[in-house]
């Protein structure tokens, strides 16, 4: 076929360094971005047979997302705007790891396995992150996808989450939303709108946010959706990209995991603030009181927030719907008591990684899924939709229930169920905020975190840890999980549990306990079981104190 020949003669201006083999992580290919390009070429045909095989528009994002400038990845979105398909991870990782001479073969097989109608046409769309590197790769991403004849729309710089709203806006033929940046402000900032005009008294400080963009993507694109916001949310702008370098000592990744403010950032006591990554979909809150201490509100409050406001809200409309919270094991222990024991909620535990996340939450008819790094979002069923329509419709129903089906369905619509978006769920939080006519003080004392602790430990092959019960128990090496069982009877309210990651060659620990230095001592101490017990590479890792 003339498209083979083609892909024989494109695919040798992206060569694969010889030897390189990388892994689909917790959501794509992700490493330095000198190695990447061969991968994007690949991708670009992985994108097109997808489009074939669905018939139906493929996004491809260019981004590493919170990690360093150097680094870039790849994510492929699937036509309702989800993350691809987990049975595709094992074609993309193949064709991804294919030596030069063998890659047409690998796509061959995959046409075959999965009986793919090459007539069939494929339209693809690519969007990008501010990294110097991501315009080069995105453009070799363009490169496969013509390679195999599919057609190709180039949204440029974008956030992830709206690249995915791009895709469910095409693919759902404008029911979505207008596939375009201008569509996507209109639609969310709208529904803001709406949702806050009734909220009597909302001083300027309320309506004033401090944001760390990162010095990424996110950024860019909250300064282009200002003027849609018509002042109802005044935002000041900090790490636009104009100076500092992305997600350096800056955005939600860093403040999540060192638990303190970003640089560059100047915060008055009280005030309102919030971190996107380097990719906008993941977004935290936090402030500091007047005595100087620093309090962080993540992706756990935030999923405590937002079930709140909808288990509320469903009961004042007198709907029965099923609502839940899908959390991983790195949720705060303190959040999973509260929303079980205080707010008779559901709670789910799934993997790490949101695809996971996503794919519990779709089970109930309200799902709140968050990540405790701040990445989440709601998916609402279609059935639940319909009935918050019919009765944001109905003539005879009383104004409280009314009242709270219109609210309902205006949440909806600022909602990004694709993905967890860092510019939706600020939306949605600053009007639950204006609607509750609560402060992030008020917020914050819901209820109280138990002080953790994050670690990473090296080691030779991060593959030795097999784990068990949404990755909370280790099973593999012998005698691992027996020694963080021992340790963490030391303290008291403690829990810890260790997983190699997905998308950076560590293994991970988390720790958690009644007091900082607790969960401080617990994390080295699992840590250097881990070290000793797992095969640990360079030093032995360090008191914390
Ligand atoms: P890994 O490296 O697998 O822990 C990290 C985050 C995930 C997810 C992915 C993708 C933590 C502990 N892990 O995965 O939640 O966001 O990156 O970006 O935050
Ligand atoms: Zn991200």
């Amino acid at each position: 076929m003339a498209e083979f020949q083609e892909i024989s003669k494109l695919s040798a201006l992206h060569p694969k360094p010889a030897g390189l083999v990388l892994q689909y992580g917790t959501s794509g290919f992700r490493t330095n971005a000198k190695q990447l390009d061969h991968i994007m070429f690949r991708m670009g045909l992985l994108a097109t047979v997808r489009s074939k095989k669905t018939k139906a528009t493929i996004g491809v994002m260019v981004t590493a997302s919170h990690n360093p400038e150097e680094d870039n990845g790849v994510k492929l979105v699937d036509p309702m705007g989800e993350m691809v398909t987990q049975d595709w991870e094992e074609h993309a990782t193949q064709l991804a790891n294919a030596d030069q001479e063998d890659l047409l073969t690998a796509l061959k097989n995959i046409i075959e396995k999965e009986a793919i109608n090459m007539s069939q046409e494929a339209n693809v769309f690519v969007g990008k992150d501010t990294r110097s590197s991501s315009a080069s790769l995105s453009q070799a991403v363009l490169d496969g996808v013509s390679a195999l004849g599919g057609h190709s729309k180039d949204y440029g710089l974008v956030t992830t989450p709206q690249l995915h709203y791009m895709v469910c806006c095409q693919n759902t033929q404008g029911k979505y939303g207008e596939a375009t940046v201008e569509g996507y402000y209109t639609k969310f900032c709208q529904a803001f709108i709406q949702l806050t005009k009734n909220t009597s008294n909302r001083t300027d400080d309320q309506k004033h946010l401090c944001l760390d963009g990162a010095n990424g993507i996110g950024a860019l694109k909250v300064r282009e959706m200002e003027s849609h916001l018509k002042k109802e949310l005044q935002i000041s702008l900090n790490n636009d990209g104009s100076k500092g370098r992305l997600n350096h000592q800056c955005g939600a990744d860093y403040v999540k995991v060192q638990q303190k403010p970003p640089t560059g950032v100047k915060i008055n006591p009280g005030e309102r603030c919030c971190s996107f990554d380097g990719d906008a979909d993941r977004i935290v809150y936090y402030y500091t009181d007047s005595e100087g201490t620093f309090h962080l509100l993540d992706g756990d409050k935030m999923a405590t927030l937002i079930s709140t406001f909808l288990k509320e809200l469903l009961t004042q409309a007198g709907l029965n719907l099923k609502i839940a919270v899908v959390q991983t094991a790195y949720a705060n222990g303190s959040s999973t008591h509260y929303l079980e024991n205080t707010m008779k909620v559901l709670v789910r535990c799934t993997k790490t990684g949101v695809k996971h996340l996503h794919h519990v939450a779709q089970e109930f008819d309200v799902g709140v899924y968050f990540e405790a790094n701040g990445h989440g979002t709601v998916l609402f069923s279609k059935a639940a939709e319909e009935k918050i329509q019919q009765l944001a419709e109905d003539t005879n129903v009383n104004d409280e229930r009314k009242k709270a089906a219109l609210l309902l369905r205006n949440t909806i619509n600022v909602i990004n169920q694709t993905v967890g978006d860092a510019i939706s769920d600020m939306l949605l939080i600053e009007a639950i905020l204006a609607i509750k006519g609560m402060t992030i003080q008020q917020w914050d004392t819901i209820y109280t975190d138990l002080p953790n602790r994050q670690l990473k430990v090296k080691v030779d092959d991060r593959r030795v840890i097999d784990t068990t019960d949404a990755e909370r128990r280790a099973v593999t090496p012998a005698g691992l999980q027996e020694a963080i069982d021992n340790l963490v009877k030391k303290y008291r309210q403690a829990r810890s549990f260790v997983r190699p990651s997905g998308t950076e060659d560590v293994v991970r620990v988390y720790a958690e306990a009644d007091t900082q230095e607790s969960a401080d001592a617990l994390a080295h101490e699992v840590s250097l079981a881990v070290y000793r017990l797992a095969g640990g590479v360079g030093d032995e890792p360090k008191p914390l104190h």
